[in-house]
């Protein structure tokens, strides 16, 4: 499909996004040349059947037989065609193939995570094989988001307390982008991810690398790799600087003030706790955005995390 109005569009990199694309040029283009020859004809009868100097006015015409069928039924055809194609189209869009792969993903404030069969996950970071059906198994841990991968030509809202599904089959490997076009708070637009699709014998790789919870690292160079995989770099920094959430930066030891006028010691139990139900205690001049990782992070994830904010002086 390369039309010359589709290269104003992301790529076209599923299965089903020439589909999209092609329904998409037909209204359009049908659109353009219906309204030519209604804003063209208007214009040339305005100007054609004006009334010049002290002519009498043209007569009125009440009815034409042949006329009102021929807008009646080229509208009508034109519309079931949209239809009938769109129809075919949704189908397949909300139709999962038998062998799709499942991907659990949970939408939170403000990122994503997705969770795989094999026991591995990931956040922001979504990878799967080319070539194969990927089936996204899709909830909401607080408000509604909407996932959104443009080149894929997908989009679908995420619920809390409901699961919503969404399918492709990406074309061509390389990375692209998640967004979340759901309204959802201060962090939306930064409500970003993306999908690696790589050959299927790479992804399976990826996929085991990521289930065996930091093997072969020392805690604190797993937990250096989850700041970043976690998404803990979005809301805090590591050089002091103040962001969405508190630097770490000489945090471990010191005095925490928190909102509620009492202070804190920032030590193993108060990290742990700030992970899994971060509005216990709230730190002063913050909000209570920080998600909980509860059912995310899993026992050593936390020991590794806090091995690492331990080291940042
Ligand atoms: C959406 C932004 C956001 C993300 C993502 C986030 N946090 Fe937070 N975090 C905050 C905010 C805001 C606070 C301060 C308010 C509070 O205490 O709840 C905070 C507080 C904390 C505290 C207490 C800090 C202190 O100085 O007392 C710790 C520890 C912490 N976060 C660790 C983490 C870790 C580890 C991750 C990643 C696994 C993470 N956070 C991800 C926003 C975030
Ligand atoms: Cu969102």
């Amino acid at each position: 499909m390369d039309s010359s109005l589709t290269n104003i569009f992301p790529s076209s990199s599923s299965t089903i996004a020439s589909d999209v694309d092609a329904l998409f040029n037909f209204i359009f283009y049908a659109s353009a040349v219906f309204f030519s020859i209604v804003v063209g004809l208007s214009i040339l009868f305005v100007i054609r059947y004006r009334r010049r100097g002290d002519e009498p006015a043209t007569s009125q015409v009440a009815h034409n037989n042949l006329l009102e069928i021929v807008w009646t039924v080229i509208p009508t055809i034109l519309v079931l065609i949209v239809f009938f194609w769109g129809f075919k189209d949704y189908v397949r869009l909300y139709v999962v193939p038998h062998d799709a792969l499942e991907i659990k993903v949970t939408a939170q404030k403000w990122f994503w995570s997705f969770d795989y069969a094999e026991g591995a996950s990931s956040v922001n970071e979504l990878v799967v094989p080319v070539g194969h059906p990927i089936k996204l198994l899709m909830s909401s841990k607080d408000v509604i988001h909407s996932f959104a991968v443009p080149q894929f030509r997908i989009k679908m809202d995420v619920l809390p307390n409901r699961y919503t599904v969404a399918w492709f089959e990406a074309v061509d490997t390389g990375s692209y982008n998640i967004f979340c076009t759901e309204y959802c708070g201060k962090g939306h637009s930064e409500m970003l991810g993306t999908i690696r699709v790589l050959p299927a014998e790479e992804s399976a790789a990826w996929i085991e690398a990521n289930s065996n919870m930091g093997k072969g690292l020392s805690l604190e160079e797993f937990g250096a790799m989850l700041y970043k995989k976690k998404a803990c770099v979005t809301c805090h920094s590591i050089d002091g600087s103040k962001n969405t959430g508190p630097t770490f930066k000489g945090t471990f030891g010191s005095q925490e003030k928190l909102k509620d006028g009492s202070s804190v010691i920032v030590d193993e139990n108060y990290i742990r706790e700030s992970l899994l139900n971060p509005k216990a205690k709230v730190v002063e001049g913050y909000e209570p955005v920080m998600p909980t990782y509860q059912g995310i992070l899993k026992d050593r994830q936390v020991d590794a995390l806090i091995e690492y904010i331990k080291t940042l002086k």
